[in-house]
């Protein structure tokens, strides 16, 4: 018997047996609606940091997980890197082409962390600059985060004001562990509360797991964004909810990208049991995981165009800390726009999950 996926050998497949177009060949673009379409996790690079890139591996100094990253951008090669790249009219034709109004960009993963914390500071600061140059460009279709070095929170706690008082950037990505360390060491806190104080959120980004956890994935292929992605966001947020870091920082907004990297999922069991599992060394949380989740997280729908999933997360969530986003150039599909648009959701609140809450979060 025939099914969808022998149908056509060469037709291609996206999750879930729902076919998908070639982003390389002219698309049909999606039809109009009466919202704005605004994607939050939108990726670029400059050119001096894939050369940092190049470096590493050149001088073998990359770690197994940068080097498997590195891998993605080799195996995918010059049509997405020069997508990253472009901050000018190839971009804008794309958004065109799916129906984007606005891309949120973001240094793409893993930004600057993989350098020594001298040359991440001044990269990271190099890449605002140029971020802002392409926003002033363009300032109704772009707008953007600033990229940090935590190798140095008080420097990067600095670079964030500096980005969102002289560049009008609107928060910070950081892209998940920093050589290991996660945010909830206290030693990072000073960007919690830069932050919090400039009323900005912090868009925790996934990269390759860390070091101590990324050998099983590695040698599975599974490390990218196929799962170790997910599996290193959802740690770095549970690590910095049950670290206490959101009872001294109550304001902090914190984004996490794939539909909350599977904790919406989890959320009834992580509650039930934290209370088992909490470490004699943690404070005692104030509330429970979820009411954390609730009142300090939202997620984005990046690269997961999928009803069930993500209306699953806005049930348990609620319609206002879920955030559309295309994951460009990574998932750059119309499919991406087009399943969004059909949710079965009422038209106020596909409203808010495409424009209203971005606004919101991002003071857009
Ligand atoms: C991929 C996806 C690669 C994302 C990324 O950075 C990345 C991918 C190198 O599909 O291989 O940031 N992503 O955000 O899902
Ligand atoms: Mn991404």
């Amino acid at each position: 018997m025939k099914n969808s996926r022998t149908m056509s050998a060469k037709k291609k497949f996206a999750g879930v047996g729902i076919p998908m177009s070639d982003p390389n060949q002219p698309m049909k673009p999606p039809a109009k609606v009466p919202y704005k379409r605004i994607a939050t996790e939108e990726a670029w690079i400059t050119p001096e940091i894939l050369n940092g890139y190049r470096e590493l591996i050149r001088k073998k100094a990359a770690d197994a997980g940068f080097l498997s990253l590195w891998g993605v951008f080799v195996k995918r090669g010059g049509i997405l890197l020069d997508r990253l790249l472009d901050m000018g009219e190839t971009r804008i034709k794309d958004m065109d082409a799916t129906g984007i109004d606005v891309q949120l960009l973001l240094l793409t993963a893993p930004g600057v962390q993989v350098f020594s914390a001298g040359k991440a500071g001044s990269l990271a600061a190099a890449s605002n600059d140029q971020l802002a140059e392409a926003i002033r460009k363009y300032p109704k279709r772009f707008a953007g985060l600033a990229a940090i070095a935590p190798q140095s929170p008080g420097t990067a706690a600095k670079e964030l004001e500096r980005g969102v008082k002289k560049l009008g950037l609107k928060g910070a990505v950081i892209n998940s562990h920093t050589k290991g360390e996660y945010l909830d060491s206290p030693k990072f806190w000073e960007i919690f509360e830069a932050a919090e104080s400039l009323n900005v959120p912090i868009y925790i980004h996934p990269q390759t797991p860390s070091p101590d956890m990324v050998q099983p994935f590695v040698k599975r292929g599974l490390d990218t964004a196929i799962m170790g992605f997910g599996v290193e966001v959802a740690l770095h947020t549970l690590a910095i909810i049950t670290s206490g870091a959101l009872d001294r920082f109550p304001k902090l907004k914190i984004v996490i990208g794939h539909g909350g990297e599977g904790l919406p999922y989890w959320l009834y069991r992580i509650d039930y049991m934290q209370e088992y599992n909490r470490q004699a060394f943690r404070p005692k949380l104030k509330m429970l995981p979820s009411d954390y989740m609730k009142r300090n997280i939202y997620i984005t729908t990046s690269g997961l165009p999928w009803a069930p999933a993500i209306t699953m997360a806005q049930s348990v969530l609620g319609m206002d800390r879920v955030l559309y986003a295309m994951d460009y150039p990574y998932q750059y599909r119309v499919e991406e726009v087009t399943m969004t648009d059909k949710f079965p959701i009422s038209a106020a609140n596909k409203k808010k999950l495409f424009q209203k809450n971005a606004e919101k979060v991002f003071s857009l």
